[in-house]
């Protein structure tokens, strides 16, 4: 944490709301959850997660052991167990008679349809696995996947499960660069990717940013890549490295149908999923198998009251996060849910994409971030108003804190004022659901996660650690292991223990700030440290200051997450310029220039999520006498504010050039 800085997070407003909504009786007395369910898990815990673990995963190996902690805080959860993730998510339910069923309605963004079944998900995840194999992946190899929202990425998911080899998921929307060092750091044998998407009414290139990210590049070792498995989705043009490069319809549709999953041990790699930390490097988030599988299982079956018979559940999230992961692939395909998956933008063709996707497939359960719904009343609701939402029924939010208005008009104008809303705090690490009401049983409240799920503790303590009052504010934590927790970050132990152990002795630190209320619910408050979350995606302010940086004409870089009405979090970035190139931003037109081209290049660096939504050229930065930037000072710049209590800084005059500066370039 930034010395110097207040590390109380403030969003008093929320606390005068005091508007709640009781679960209707008739929504009540069908729920999958009852108010017993908290009582059953407090009862005994570890009883309690055994019980979720036999009867929602099959076993190939039953566990006797539920949970090992002698080596803390590194969990093994139903450790003597054996399992395979990808027979639990399909060939299970094609076994219990449910092979008609559709897994998948896929939706690309041209209009072009699939009806994937769970016997269609079978084949195809077999064939894929046995073109895995073929290319010489097994059991413990890394591989990394780098692909639009398809029906293949489930399916490219689902086959390295069914070997066993722990998968990579990178976003499509990350650049060259971030590709490279996430293939380099899982140190991965193949990359599937696609030659390109449909994005915003046109096809997006993909392959060119893997071909660039293999390339050698300043003397770095050559890459443990063997080969790449090209998906072909836009039939755009591809530079092709004969003997490296292989097609995914060579490879796979010609696969044999029949592959006999590996059973692995419970505690054997799923999958590394990157994620930004504090410092410029990502962390590679490590998650195991049997504890994860149960708890998103569990999660995605109370949280969302699925009944798999009926509903039509729709994740709106790319599987390049962990919401794709844990509710797109996982969560939902191992209790056997009919799913919408989606390629494209919610406003391609028109705003209404969503809306009519809903009505088309008849949606009843909706999960998707307050990003998304801030963007949709921007748009204005009658946009909504035009189509029919009613089959709708549970409605899901993830990614940031969801503010009080957001909430009632997702409640009013999607939910058509009866449909639970249920806010559901997690995070990568996490692997699953942790905070959130239970539709049926809470009386939900606009903008609070409310309650640690049954089987979970969670608390609020301040600075020395002891748990504050109901009314009182201080940091997130977790205070006992649960299933799906991280095991680790991939290859740097000490790491793991540091960013989250070591804060707090014995709690887990989310990293997140909250308040519990009077009546002892829990409203998150947003990071405490420098973590962005812009549109629900996490950024860090080092690593985009790190790109600035390495652009010529950039001396030093400061990055704030300013509030923002739409995306929550907007990255503005504070850059001095190099003496050489410091004239360039003198006339209106020369600075322009040079933000653009720092936002390209951040785009490049990065993607084009991390591009800055404005950049100021400055000629200092606000440092504390220990050389710390203190990036309060400029968030209040950022956000229009007077600048705050700047007597700690080594040079206070900073402030006052800073803003005067601004002052004349506006
Ligand atoms: C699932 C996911 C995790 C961070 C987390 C927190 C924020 C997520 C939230 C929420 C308030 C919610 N966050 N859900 N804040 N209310 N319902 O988003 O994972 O990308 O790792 O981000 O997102 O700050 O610490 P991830």
């Amino acid at each position: 944490m930034p010395d110097n800085e207040t590390t109380a997070p403030s969003l008093e407003n929320l606390l005068h709301e005091t508007r709640a909504f009781p679960p209707g009786p008739a929504f009540a007395a069908q729920a999958n959850a009852q108010p017993s369910l908290y009582e059953e898990a407090a009862a005994d815990r570890l009883g309690f997660w055994a019980a979720q673990a036999r009867e929602l995963v099959t076993w190939s190996t039953p566990f006797t052991q539920t949970l090992d902690w002698s080596d803390a805080p590194v969990a093994r959860w139903f450790a003597d167990g054996k399992l395979n993730a990808a027979y639990n998510a399909v060939d299970r339910h094609v076994e219990a008679g449910l092979g008609d069923r559709v897994a998948l309605h896929f939706e690309g963004e041209p209009g072009d349809t699939r009806a994937v079944t769970y016997a269609d998900l079978q084949r195809e995840v077999s064939r894929a696995a046995n073109a895995l194999t073929a290319l010489g992946v097994t059991t413990g190899d890394r591989v990394v996947v780098y692909l639009p929202m398809l029906v293949e990425s489930v399916v490219a998911m689902l086959a390295c499960a069914r070997i066993g080899a722990p998968h990579s998921v990178v976003f499509g929307g990350f650049s060259a660069d971030a590709l490279r060092s996430r293939i380099a750091d899982a140190e991965a044998k193949l990359v599937i990717t696609a030659d390109g998407g449909y994005r915003r009414g046109a096809p997006s290139a993909l392959k060119p940013a893997v071909d660039e990210a293999l390339a050698p590049k300043d003397g770095q070792p050559a890459t443990t890549v063997e080969h790449v498995l090209v998906v072909r989705r836009t039939g755009q043009e591809v530079d092709w490295t004969e003997g490296r490069d292989v097609w995914w319809h060579d490879a796979v549709e010609h696969a044999d149908a029949f592959h006999e999953p590996v059973q692995v041990d419970a505690e054997h790699p799923l999958f590394i999923l990157y994620t930004s930390g504090t410092t410029g490097k990502p962390k590679g988030i490590l998650h195991t198998t049997g504890g994860y599988l149960t708890q998103a299982a569990y999660t995605h079956k109370f949280v969302f009251d699925l009944k798999a018979e009926s509903d039509v559940y729709w994740c709106t999230a790319d599987i390049g996060w962990v919401t794709g992961h844990s509710y797109v692939v996982y969560g939902p395909l191992t209790n056997g849910a009919t799913q919408v998956i989606y390629e494209g933008t919610p406003d391609t063709p028109h705003r209404g994409r969503w809306w009519e996707l809903v009505e088309k497939y008849q949606v009843s359960i909706l999960y998707t971030a307050p990003t998304a719904i801030r963007t949709c009343m921007k748009w204005g609701e009658d946009i909504p108003a035009g189509f029919d939402l009613s089959s709708l029924r549970v409605l899901g939010s993830v990614g940031e804190p969801i503010n009080p208005e957001a909430w009632m008009w997702y409640r009013r104008v999607i939910g058509g004022d009866t449909a639970p809303i249920v806010d559901t705090w997690w995070q990568t690490e996490t692997g699953g659901i942790m905070i959130s009401p239970l539709p049926g049983v809470t009386a939900t409240k606009p903008g609070s996660a409310q309650v640690a799920l049954p089987g979970i503790v969670a608390d609020v303590v301040d600075d020395e650690a002891h748990s504050v009052p109901d009314g009182g504010g201080g940091y997130l934590v977790l205070s006992e292991p649960w299933p799906a927790m991280l095991r680790g970050i991939w290859g740097d132990l000490q790491r793991f223990k540091d960013t989250y152990w070591s804060r707090f002795e014995g709690l887990y630190f989310a990293g997140d700030g909250a308040k519990k209320d009077e009546d002892g619910d829990i409203w998150l408050l947003g990071r405490v440290d420098d973590v962005m979350n812009v549109s629900g995606h996490r950024l860090s302010t080092t690593e985009i200051e790190s790109a600035l940086v390495s652009h010529e004409v950039v001396a030093e870089a400061a990055v704030v997450g300013a509030a923002d009405e739409t995306t929550g979090q907007a990255v503005v970035a504070f850059v001095i310029l190099r003496g050489e190139h410091a004239d360039r931003a003198s006339t209106p037109e020369g600075a322009q220039e040079v933000q653009a081209e720092l936002r390209n290049h951040v785009a490049k660096e990065i993607g084009p999520i991390a591009k800055p939504r404005r950049i100021l050229v400055v000629p200092e930065l606000p440092k504390t006498r220990s050389g710390k930037i203190m990036r309060r000072l400029l968030r209040d710049v950022a956000e229009n504010r007077t600048v705050g209590d700047a007597t700690t800084l080594a040079d206070s005059s900073v402030m006052d050039l800073i803003s005067a500066g601004l002052a004349s370039t506006k």
